[in-house]
């Protein structure tokens, strides 16, 4: 069987955000993360950020690992704290040229540099005015957002805005099981507004700070939601679920407005919105970056907020209890085309957190995350030859590291961290990617 070729000039790489590598902890401010962490009872085991992978001080060698991987791209995210420690005002230099010098060192190793701007960090002196409930937030992004296109726009043509806008409103002010911890639904959707507000507002601003050719977009969790079953209860479950999942989030970006059947069953939990903001949110974007991990599988309940539940479909699971479910995520970038107008797409997160160790030959062998990675890199390829405009792919994650609530319980790495040394070292899955990325193609099995 031949390989399976990607189209020339496709992104590969990886992705990583700073709270979850950097540390460096003194040298920032305090973000809502490290409140969370102090939380009793809020993270696996306490864990916190302040060292992390150590990134912060070791950004060299991972860029050194990154090109021993014949990454052409690398996505990271800007600490907003260790740029504004205050999230406004005075301006931490030191902070900001340690996000310098890692772009020039990517660009000197041929690696693209991919930013996020924002990926959950939020200054604690913020939240203390109200954070991202408070419509202010907004435009202090938009200010933050600025200084630090000035300083990196000169070398940087890959930015996106937000990661994961309904993570952070919904997991963080709905469920609180995220910074800040908060369950207040109504609550939740205004910052899941702000965050969209502050993405469309900085967009101009983007495109006029970065250099010629830039490319701006925004980064969602989307997953392909299937009906447990025929019926017509189950149906409508597993729309209404893909309603607050997906479309909650895709509509007002790419179409510039709330769908409409999710506004009348919120009542009155809606946000409250100022004339121009649908329009604003609605600027146009270069591309669409998607995180896919796996698919849902909703049927209809008679409790509940939304009469709505998730069922556990027999299957193979990871270490998170996410499905193993390769279709979906060609299923997803084919519906985001048809639907959309065909974006330029990125596949800004994919990946699989197993339990690795470290064998007698001092290796980590991980044949499920290698077998995850071949499987859902196929359906990608399908995806492509099904006409979707599929650019990059970027696999989460460079190196193990803190997966937020679960502390460092759950590795997600191409490379494992041993944390009381900070030795990286290769998994077998860092090595089946090197040879994807340098061929620019898939192998297929005899
Ligand atoms: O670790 C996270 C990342 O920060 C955002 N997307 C999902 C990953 C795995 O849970």
């Amino acid at each position: 069987m031949s390989d399976l070729q990607f189209p020339d000039g496709f992104l590969w790489g990886t992705a990583t955000a700073s709270f979850q590598i950097e540390g460096g902890r003194k040298e920032r401010g305090d973000s809502i993360w490290d409140d969370f962490c102090a939380w009793p009872g809020k993270v696996v085991d306490g864990d916190t950020g302040d060292v992390a992978d150590d990134h912060y001080h070791r950004y060299q060698q991972d860029v050194d690992l990154l090109k021993a991987f014949n990454a052409n791209t690398y996505r990271f995210s800007i600490s907003w704290p260790r740029v504004l420690p205050q999230g406004t005002g005075e301006v931490n230099h030191v902070g900001l040229d340690f996000y310098s010098r890692l772009v020039d060192a990517l660009l000197a190793a041929g690696i693209e540099p991919f930013i996020t701007l924002y990926h959950w960090d939020l200054p604690s002196a913020l939240q203390r005015l109200g954070g991202w409930v408070n419509r202010d937030t907004v435009y202090r992004y938009v200010d933050y957002a600025e200084i630090v296109a000035k300083k990196l726009g000169d070398r940087v043509r890959y930015w996106i805005t937000h990661n994961e806008p309904w993570v952070a409103a919904i997991l963080g002010h709905h469920e609180g099981v995220h910074a800040p911890g908060w369950t207040d639904h109504s609550l939740a959707l205004q910052v899941g507004h702000h965050l969209l507000l502050s993405h469309g507002l900085a967009m101009p601003l983007l495109h006029q700070l970065t250099k010629a050719g830039s490319r701006l977009g925004i980064t969602l969790n989307l997953s392909q939601v299937y009906a447990a079953s025929d019926k017509t209860e189950d149906i409508e479950a597993a729309k209404r679920y893909d309603g607050h999942l997906n479309r909650w989030y895709l509509d007002p970006v790419l179409l510039g407005n709330y769908p409409q059947d999710i506004w009348q069953q919120l009542g009155w939990r809606v946000p409250r919105i100022a004339p121009q903001d649908m329009d604003i949110i609605g600027t146009p974007i270069d591309f669409l970056g998607i995180n896919n991990y796996s698919r849902a599988v909703i049927g209809h309940s008679d409790e509940g907020e939304n009469h709505i539940q998730s069922i556990r479909p027999k299957g193979e699971y990871t270490a998170m209890d996410w499905e193993v479910y390769p279709q979906g995520i060609k299923a997803l970038l084919v519906r985001v085309t048809r639907e959309y107008g065909a974006p330029d797409l990125y596949v800004t997160e994919n990946g699989c957190a197993y339990e690795d160790t470290i064998s007698d030959d001092g290796q980590v062998h991980d044949p499920q995350r290698v077998d995850f990675f071949r499987r859902y890199l196929k359906a990608c390829h399908e995806a492509i030859t099904e006409g979707v405009q599929l650019k990059g792919y970027l696999a989460w994650s460079l190196l193990d590291n803190f997966e937020w609530s679960f502390g460092y319980s759950r590795r997600f790495g191409i490379t494992y961290v041993d944390y009381a040394t900070q030795e990286r070292i290769p998994k077998d899955s860092a090595k089946f990617l090197s040879e994807v990325f340098r061929s620019n193609s898939l192998p297929q099995e005899a």
